[in-house]
């Protein structure tokens, strides 16, 4: 009987949810689809909050160990007030993610406006001040996370346009982290498996010795809703629209009430993953769009789940 029989491959935290609604210093909905970064030893983790209002926000949460959170007092991002990007971020600011290019965090989230999902790019160098930079994909198109570096001289992301209804994850190409074209077709939802509905990018490319490991999303639609899975995409190191192998099963389904249970049910959706030292990774995760969790496992370990069949 293999090893893993009857669990996931991730491993959740014994402590889960790592941060609630009651974690949240002020008043709020729900807190949940949190990115990662790792900074001089301290856990620096970006999460997504839904105000009572009903539209979310980003707050800043610290950890000394990656499982035991502080969240600041005050919000550190809220949807613009002025144009040029007021009118993108009207219904609010979604799933960061943050990638550390050159001293630099840069952000990609999705802004929600009156003419649907964009993804925005946003940097910060402290955590203290943040500053917007562009709007860079058109309205129908979110899941951006950038690679951590150049790839043939440009920068690359991933993002999940939605075509003609399906969802599917492409990459894109760009000079100057503004401006983007080259987009080609990456990986789509695969009929009858747990990813047959929807797929999109989560965490940022992870660079390992046999190429970018994708942490990503697939949804399953079922006649109860969708069931939203986290899994693992192998991609070539210098082509990473090349797919060189991709999990069967998924690395965590919803089983847990914190995950069965919420806003929205059967949700795990990552948005950053921290990998440690010793090889272990810690998956950050939004449970139920209601908490935040966290899952672990070690790299080798993903890495074999993209090439197994
Ligand atoms: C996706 C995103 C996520 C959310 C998930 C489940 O489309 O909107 O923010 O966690 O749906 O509701």
């Amino acid at each position: 009987m293999p090893e893993n029989t009857g669990r996931d491959l991730l491993h959740r935290y014994e402590g889960n949810p790592i941060l609630t609604l009651n974690d949240i210093p002020y008043r709020c909905n729900t807190v949940f689809n949190g990115t990662p970064v790792k900074l001089n030893g301290e856990y620096l983790i970006l999460v997504r909050v839904e105000g009572q209002q009903g539209y979310s926000f980003f707050s800043l949460a610290r950890s000394r160990d990656g499982f035991h959170m502080e969240v600041d007092p005050e919000p550190c991002v809220l949807p613009a007030q002025v144009e040029p990007w007021r009118v993108w971020e009207e219904h609010g600011i979604e799933d960061p993610r943050l990638t550390l290019i050159d001293g630099k965090f840069y952000i990609l989230y999705t802004a929600v406006g009156r003419y649907g999902h964009r993804i925005a790019l946003a940097s910060t160098e402290d955590f203290r001040t943040y500053r917007r930079i562009a709007m860079i994909s058109g309205p129908g198109n979110k899941d951006g996370v950038l690679f951590p570096q150049k790839i043939n001289g440009l920068y690359a992301r991933l993002d999940r346009p939605i075509g003609n209804g399906v969802g599917s994850v492409w990459i894109s190409y760009s000079p100057d982290l503004v401006n983007w074209g080259k987009s080609e077709f990456v990986f789509g939802p695969r009929a009858r498996y747990w990813d047959s509905h929807r797929i999109g990018a989560s965490a940022p490319p992870i660079l390992t010795k046999f190429g970018w490991l994708e942490i990503y999303h697939g949804v399953k639609m079922t006649s109860a809703g969708p069931i939203y899975r986290i899994g693992a995409v192998m991609l070539d190191k210098d082509n990473p629209a090349r797919v060189l192998g991709r999990c069967l099963p998924p690395l965590l389904s919803p089983r847990e009430d914190y995950e069965r249970i919420g806003d929205i049910g059967n949700v795990v959706f990552a948005c950053g993953a921290i990998v440690e030292d010793d090889g272990q990774v810690k998956v950050y995760y939004g449970a139920a769009d209601t908490s935040i969790c966290v899952a672990t496992a070690p790299i080798d370990d993903i890495i074999v789940s993209c090439f197994s069949s």
